[in-house]
């Protein structure tokens, strides 16, 4: 493991490398402990740099044998090698030489799991962003486009099957029981795109005949015997292939398409050049053992992952500062790509709820940053939802911005201009100023600049001069190294709502630019006057979420309440809804630490029932209008001074005056919804399945609610109604004699499924309440759990820390000490994932004082801890920064 340099990298510092390394040969040798690599690479000196330029390869870790320039061994003297670096001194003077450089591995001991490594006997890779250089030396950066060959040589017995990027082009016997086979990726690719698998696992075949008609072989290979789970991932594949067609004329382009399930894997999925390596969780999936939500994050994972094809791969990145450029641009594919797979207004929410869970408190907090950095000292922990989520955001706005036509328009562009290339932000940002001669300038500091931007606005009506008039002021708040902002370009989608729902003509407009339904707030105050307006209408704002804003509204409740029942755009009108309920969970918190009994407004719980009942709404709409807003999501909108209890019992209070006043409507509907025995995994059924599950919430909360619960358990026919069904009870009706038998029952059912099982150390380290840390602490020692496997301690550790309000910001500081001593531990084996995991504490300064103390304590003793790693130190110090 590296420990941390201390150097920071920097946006400005960027320059092309003297060397090129047009073509990769490599040769693996595979055996746990001493795997052999011998790298053969072309390397090239670019036109006008002096042949006195050293040749400088990254490593990492590494254990070098040989090093030999065009067959000749080189002298000691010209070379200068450490297990991080490789410098050769004096280069030949030819312009183009061979140099092969030897390396041994040891996969078996690699638990960073990052290079080469071995997951559940399988050999596998993970070279983003900088794990290739744990391989070979290399000038392991992305704007190093190499075309590769890979013979890869094993025990056939150990690893009948072997894999790398791009076609097969040859295979064979080697004697001694050992094998061997030959890949060849004819599309130049940085090393973070390399992969290797070999091992022995099931195969799921398929084909796709692609727009041109070429037929293109699609394997998904998992652990033998888990091929029926592999078959909902296999037509996501599909799926996504055909709508990449569709949607953007984009075509694979080689003749195999591989996806390889492993078990232990630091993120969702890899999309390495025509072999993608995925953590199992987002392949392996049926009725029994996985939820909804787990068939909807395999669908867009396995869409993502595949769109990567395209935006990252084909077109890729310059450095590691652009990684928007194919992180933003292809979330926002996998986005369209659900939303036209699902319901799109539905879709809609759920993403901005993702957005705001994880983009704004990261943007509002300590380890803020641009959606294009421009400086960091570990790459790794800028994989971050701003980069992601933020990133597709903008992707978005700029659709918004220069419309449909021209945004196809600009991509086709891009495609065509950049094909073959490592691009930068500016060059993406060009296409679409060329495809719509739009100047996207003052647009361009989305990418630049950090924070959430906030729109203040206010609204005024004047009948005798039939006009309405909108004053709307932005402000972007200072985040870390950046305390004074630019004006922003904000495109804010709108509507004018009258009675009865209909949308309100107008006349002309000053005092902003307003096309097609957006205003475009560009200056830090725009007094927006629409003519032509008898009656005051209810304006509905940030339509669809059209910009990552916050919005400060002075809005009449009787407004709001109209916008949540008629609000013609999906989104604005769940959004109304829920900001009546934030709303009305703040003064509940309020009431609370003024020892007050918190009551809420009878109309806001009546339209709860409404909202349940209205058949015109899709289930899966309803559902996520019932679901309250989390509790770190009300902490958010208060801001400082965040006492979790106070915050808990509000939104446990107001769950249960909705309960009470909707008890006979909920219970009928639970009723009508009740599951039939078929299953599909299809967005409809989901949606129903939401709905009765989140009536069953309610529901439990009244007399006879862990009996309705435990029943529900008993006779769930898939897991998404089973694990809503032990959550309630193990979160509702916490140590019950229905909750404890539903725990046994199922640990005991899944005991030997580990991805279930996981589910269940997520159900149980979210408990809320002080006793949790007890219970968290309790399960690391359980059978099933491992600190080693990256999904083990995101389920347990991760979601406890992340998820559990209450039980993590425990007022004695005693699950910040534990949280430490876990940190740590990880940290031993695997760096990144530690890291992330430390990420919890970010918003330690918006704690009441007393937790606030306590978690910056907790912080400190890690930064004190010795030989932290990189990655580690980076996301502390930056916290308590
Ligand atoms: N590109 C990978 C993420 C790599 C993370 C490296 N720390 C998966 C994805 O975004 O598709
Ligand atoms: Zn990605």
């Amino acid at each position: 493991m590296r420990t941390d340099t201390g150097q920071v990298f920097k946006l400005e510092d960027y320059r092309p490398s003297d060397y090129l390394i047009p073509e990769t040969n490599l040769e693996f040798r595979l055996s746990p402990q001493a795997t052999i690599v011998i790298a053969t690479l072309t390397v090239e000196r670019r036109h006008g740099v002096a042949v006195s330029a050293p040749l400088v390869l990254d490593g990492d870790g590494l254990s070098l044998k040989r090093v030999e320039i065009d067959g000749k061994k080189v002298k000691p003297s010209d070379l200068t090698a450490s297990p991080d670096q490789l410098t050769l001194l004096k280069p030949p003077s030819a312009h183009r030489f061979h140099l092969l450089v030897e390396t041994e591995l040891a996969p078996d001991g690699n638990e960073a799991l990052m290079g080469l490594y071995r997951s559940n006997n399988v050999y596998c890779t993970q070279c983003e962003a900088e794990g290739f250089r744990r391989i070979t030396y290399f000038l392991d950066r992305p704007d190093i486009l190499s075309v590769y060959t890979v013979r890869i040589e094993a025990p056939r017995h150990e690893a009948p099957l072997l894999l790398s990027n791009g076609n097969p082009v040859d295979k064979g016997d080697l004697g001694d029981g050992w094998h061997y086979s030959v890949w060849h990726d004819p599309f130049p690719k940085p090393s973070y795109l390399f992969a290797l698998v070999a091992g022995n696992l099931g195969r799921v075949a398929d084909s796709f005949v692609t727009m041109s008609g070429r037929k293109v072989e699609l394997g998904i290979y998992v652990e033998p015997g888990k091929e029926t789970l592999a078959g909902y991932a296999m037509d996501a594949l599909k799926r996504s292939m055909r709508w990449d067609e569709e949607a953007f004329g984009r075509e694979y382009d080689l003749d195999v398409f591989n996806i390889v399930a492993v078990s232990d894997f630091n993120m969702g999925a890899m999309e390495n050049k025509g072999l993608n390596i995925f953590n199992d969780k987002y392949v392996l999936a049926d009725r029994e053992t996985a939820t909804d939500a787990d068939f909807a994050n395999i669908e867009a994972i396995i869409a993502h992952e595949y769109f990567h094809n395209w935006t990252g791969n084909r077109i890729t990145c310059r450095d590691w500062f652009q990684l928007c450029l194919k992180e933003g641009l292809t979330v926002f594919r996998d986005h369209e790509f659900s939303a036209d797979q699902r319901s799109r207004g539905v879709k809609r929410i759920a993403e901005v709820r993702t957005l705001r869970a994880h983009q704004f408190p990261e943007d509002q907090g300590p380890l803020a940053h641009p959606v294009r950095p421009r400086r960091y000292r570990e790459i790794n922990n800028f994989y971050t939802a701003t980069v992601y989520e933020k990133g597709s955001e903008v992707v978005r706005m700029i659709r918004t911005i220069v419309g449909t036509e021209a945004f196809r328009a600009g991509m086709d562009l891009y495609f065509e201009r950049h094909d073959g290339e490592a691009a930068t932000i500016e060059d993406f940002i060009k296409v679409f100023e060329d495809a719509s001669g739009r100047d996207l300038s003052q647009f361009a500091l989305w990418y630049h600049q950090a924070g959430t931007p906030n729109l203040s606005i206010s609204s005024s009506h004047n009948p005798a001069a039939r006009e309405f008039t909108l004053e709307i002021e932005q402000s972007v708040p200072p985040t870390p190294s950046e305390s004074r902002k630019r004006l922003m370009h904000i495109p804010l989608a709108f509507g004018l709502i009258g009675a009865g729902g209909k949308p309100v003509e107008y006349g002309d407009v000053d005092g902003a630019s307003v096309e097609d339904g957006v205003i475009h707030v560009r200056k830090r105050r725009h007094v927006v006057r629409f003519s032509g307006i008898a009656e005051r209408p209810a304006v509905s704002l940030n339509r669809g979420f059209s910009a990552p804003v916050t919005l400060s509204v002075e809005q009449k409740a009787d407004d709001q309440f109209f916008l949540a029942r008629h609000d013609g755009d999906a989104f604005s009108r769940w959004q109304a809804f829920n900001t009546l309920l934030t709303d009305a969970l703040i003064a509940a918190f309020r009431d609370i630490l003024g020892g007050k009994q918190p009551a809420f407004p009878e109309r806001l719980i009546e339209l709860a029932g409404t909202i349940a009942s209205d058949e015109t709404l899709e289930p899966a709409y309803r559902a996520l209008a019932l679901s309250l807003p989390g509790e770190a999501d009300i902490a958010r909108d208060i801001g400082r001074n965040i006492d979790p209890d106070a915050i808990h019992a509000a939104r446990q209070a107001l769950a249960l005056a909705i309960a009470r006043a909707c008890r006979d409507a909920f219970a009928r509907l639970y009723g009508q919804l009740v599951d039939t025995g078929g299953f599909s995994p299809d967005a409809a059924s989901a949606g129903r399945r939401a709905l009765r599950n989140g009536l069953l919430e309610y529901l439990s909360l009244l007399p006879g609610g862990a009996a309705l619960a435990a029943e529900h358990f008993r006779s769930a026919t898939n897991m998404t109604d089973r694990a809503a069904a032990l959550s309630v009870l193990a979160h509702r009706h916490h140590g019950s004699s229905e909750a404890i038998e539903a725990l046994a029952a199922f640990e005991q059912t899944y005991a030997n499924d580990p991805l279930v099982m996981d589910k269940w150390f997520l159900i149980q380290a979210s408990v809320p309440g002080p006793q949790a840390v007890d219970t968290v602490r309790a399960l690391t020692a359980h059978r099933a759990f491992s600190m080693g496997n990256p999904n083990r301690v995101r389920s347990l550790i991760g979601t406890f820390s992340s998820a559990n309000q209450t039980g993590f910001h425990r007022p004695d500081g005693e699950a910040y000490r534990f949280f430490v001593q876990t940190v740590l531990e990880v940290e031993k084996r695997n760096p990144q994932v530690a890291a992330r995991l430390a990420t919890a504490l970010r918003s330690w300064r918006s704690l009441e004082p007393g937790r606030q103390a306590k978690a910056r304590e907790a912080l400190l003793s890690i930064a004190n801890a010795e030989n932290l790693s990189a990655d580690l130190r980076d996301i502390v110090e930056r916290t308590l920064a």
